[in-house]
């Protein structure tokens, strides 16, 4: 056997939701984003294997789709790669179709234009195991005389059938199967006329059946009618129970009342855990890191390079990755809701609210992967097909409290309030006031930018499944390594930055307090002092905001910075805060100044990558540059407001 000189390239086509992502990690051992909801993939992924024949094959996964016919971005890069029309990028010699045997007639419809178009195809018929479960019996042999293609039964999840795919995608592919059904005579020279007067095959036929076309209509009855005949021969008839106690569990947790009632209830008891659990071992991991600290004191000699490496770099950094607990929790949580087939019912109930705001359902997904970061959630729009609709969503989604200012509120929130509920409804009312001024905007930004009605609801509801530990471990490990990498990049940079600026330049007198006078930090805290102090916050918090422009993470090592030379040994960092005095001898921190500081970062939009994604997306610095700019300058009116109307309010 002879090894051949290049791999052969093979794009997984279907519709959302079919498991395509599963089944080209399980192929290829690479980790995209798997989800239970339409548009987990929202760009074009590759990866490769080799068949048991030894073939190098290169696996394309792509964006779900219903048809050839893309209403959305997302579905546009399926139908470009499939055409060749994607960055110059060659069609794919096959195509591996991945179709969901529990929804079968309505993904065979997609096969069935692959088909048409002439691809060689071979068929996946994923999630076997869910519909064996529920008692559907699908002939793949049937399915395979009717429609001319192999058709192999699989399961993505539990690995089932995958060498057998595998020995199906033996090189040199097949031909292709060429058309499964006739239509009309009419429509038949229509084809032939068609494909003569263009330069591909593919774009011949796709013109005839096109939205809106003459024959429209008439092809896709044609194309109905037979997957009708092929399914009343290849599948038997299901038994209906488990599809009963999914519609059962949806008239509860879709009902407006009591579908709401669990969302709030569950929400909370998500907000709760992250203050209740992560408690132990973020403490566990900050004593390490003063042992760490201790140790260092011990071995390097007292002077300027032992106090970058305590109070620099492992304040800095250690005092960021104290929150890791917290972020592995969310997502932990986050994970199997999405998992379980939950979170596209959170977002069916949102429709109302959002289609209020003139958003679609479809909206919510974006904003949601917009709790863990912007980018992910920027890039997840591409699922929404109205351009403005899209637009709105992309300016609005920063408000969307991302995981980096998870740190921010787990830091102030218990100086603020006592006990893991309250602290937990806190932060709840945190999420939900950065939603809410989110949707609010979409409200009023939506208009001036001139979007017709509101779009209609297309998002699918998957069905309930127990949450795959896989997913959700690949999930939480993405965001933790995700995390300690920025710790031990972006971060550890910016501590010693932050180091350098709080204690140099060095004053010739040997006071402490003199001494950190002169440094370049205090130069800038008395710099922009005038400009923080209507927020209620002092010269340090004042940097340390500044400081958190660069990642808000640092927030904390910033003030942990300032504040090192007042600090005793082992007092955590919380305490030493709620000691501070201000010149009057009041306290620093009271909780009005934790509220405003709160605010701030909730509408702050502190990210530079976050700028440049929203420059990319919506291809213009106008928006990006002006998203950044009314963000910020929102975010400083509102602390303003929250402190001075606050003060006032104590005052009497
Ligand atoms: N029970 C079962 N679930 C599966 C199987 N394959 C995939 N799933 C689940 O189906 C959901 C969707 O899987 P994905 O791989 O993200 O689907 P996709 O086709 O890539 O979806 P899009 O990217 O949105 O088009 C996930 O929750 C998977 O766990 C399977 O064989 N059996
Ligand atoms: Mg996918």
């Amino acid at each position: 056997m002879s090894a051949p000189s290049r791999s052969a390239r093979i794009a997984l086509v279907g519709n959302p939701n079919a498991g395509k992502t599963s089944l080209f990690n399980e192929l290829t051992g690479q980790n995209q984003k798997v989800g239970n909801y339409s548009g987990s993939t929202i760009s074009r992924k590759s990866g490769s294997f080799y068949t048991p024949h030894g073939h190098q094959i290169e696996l394309i996964d792509l964006p779900g789709t219903y048809s050839l016919y893309p209403n959305s971005p997302d579905e546009q890069i399926t139908r470009d790669v499939l055409l060749g029309d994607h960055q110059n990028e060659e069609a794919p010699e096959m195509v591996l179709c991945v179709l969901d045997a529990t929804h079968l007639e309505r993904h065979l419809y997609l096969l069935i234009q692959i088909i048409d178009i002439g691809f060689p195809v071979v068929a996946a018929l994923n999630k076997t195991d869910l519909a064996e479960a529920r008692g559907l019996r699908i002939d793949p042999t049937v399915l395979s005389e009717q429609f001319g293609i192999p058709f192999v039964p699989i399961s993505a999840t539990t690995s089932r059938g995958l060498t057998t795919l595998k020995h199906s995608l033996r090189h040199p592919f097949p031909p292709p199967a060429g058309r499964a059904w006739k239509g009309t005579s009419e429509i038949e020279s229509a084809i032939a006329q068609s494909t003569e007067s263009v330069t591909t095959h593919q774009h011949g036929i796709l013109k005839v059946g096109e939205p809106g076309s003459e024959h429209e209509q008439a092809i896709q009855k044609t194309r109905f009618a037979f997957i009708q005949r092929a399914i009343s021969n290849g599948l038997k008839h299901p038994d209906q129970s488990s599809r009963r106690l999914s519609e059962h569990l949806d008239s509860h947790l879709l009902h407006p009342l009591r579908g709401w009632i669990f969302f709030v209830l569950l929400m909370l008891t998500v907000f709760w855990s992250i203050f209740e659990f992560a408690a132990f071992p973020m403490d566990f991991i900050e004593v390490q890191f003063e042992n760490l600290g201790a140790l260092v004191e011990r071995w390097i000699p007292e002077g300027d390079f032992r106090s970058l490496v305590v109070d620099g770099i492992i304040a800095g950094v250690g005092g960021v990755l104290i929150f890791l607990p917290q972020i592995m929790l969310l997502f932990f949580f986050i994970s199997i809701l999405e998992s379980s087939g939950y979170m596209a019912r959170a977002a069916f109930l949102m429709d109302g609210i959002m289609s209020k705001v003139g958003l679609s359902g479809k909206a919510f997904l974006p904003l949601l992967s917009g709790y863990a970061c912007a980018i992910p959630g920027i890039l997840a729009t591409r699922t929404i097909p109205n351009a403005k609709e899209r637009l709105a969503t992309i300016l609005i989604l920063p408000w969307t409290s991302c995981s980096a200012r998870l740190p921010v509120y787990i830091l102030m929130i218990p100086m603020m309030i006592p006990g893991a509920f309250a602290q937990g409804l806190a932060l709840l009312g945190i999420y939900v006031l950065g939603t809410v001024t989110a949707l609010l905007a979409a409200k009023i930004l939506k208009p001036k930018l001139g979007v017709a009605e509101p779009p209609q609801f297309l998002l699918e509801l998957p069905p309930y499944q127990r949450p795959q530990i896989k997913e959700v471990i690949r999930q939480v490990w993405d965001r933790a390594s995700a995390f300690i990498r920025k710790a031990g990049t972006v971060i550890l940079g910016l501590s010693v930055l932050l180091w350098f600026l709080g204690t140099y330049p060095k004053s010739t007198s040997d006071d402490p307090s003199v001494q950190q006078k002169a440094t370049f930090n205090a130069q800038l805290g008395r710099a922009i002092e005038p400009i923080v102090s209507p927020l209620g916050w002092d010269d340090k918090m004042g940097t340390a905001v500044i400081a958190s422009f660069a990642a808000r993470e640092v927030f904390r090592s910033s003030l942990a910075v300032s504040y090192a030379t007042d600090e005793e040994d082992g007092k955590a960092m919380r305490e030493t805060l709620s000691q501070e005095k201000r010149d009057d001898g009041s306290k620093l921190y009271t909780p009005l100044v934790g509220l405003s500081i709160i605010v701030f970062f909730i509408y702050a939009l502190q990210c530079l990558p976050t700028t440049v994604v929203v420059r990319r997306e919506t291809g213009s610095w106008k928006w990006a540059l002006g998203q950044l700019s009314v963000m910020t300058l929102f975010a400083y009116l509102a602390a303003l407001l929250v402190y001075q109307i606050g003060k006032l309010i104590l005052a009497i």
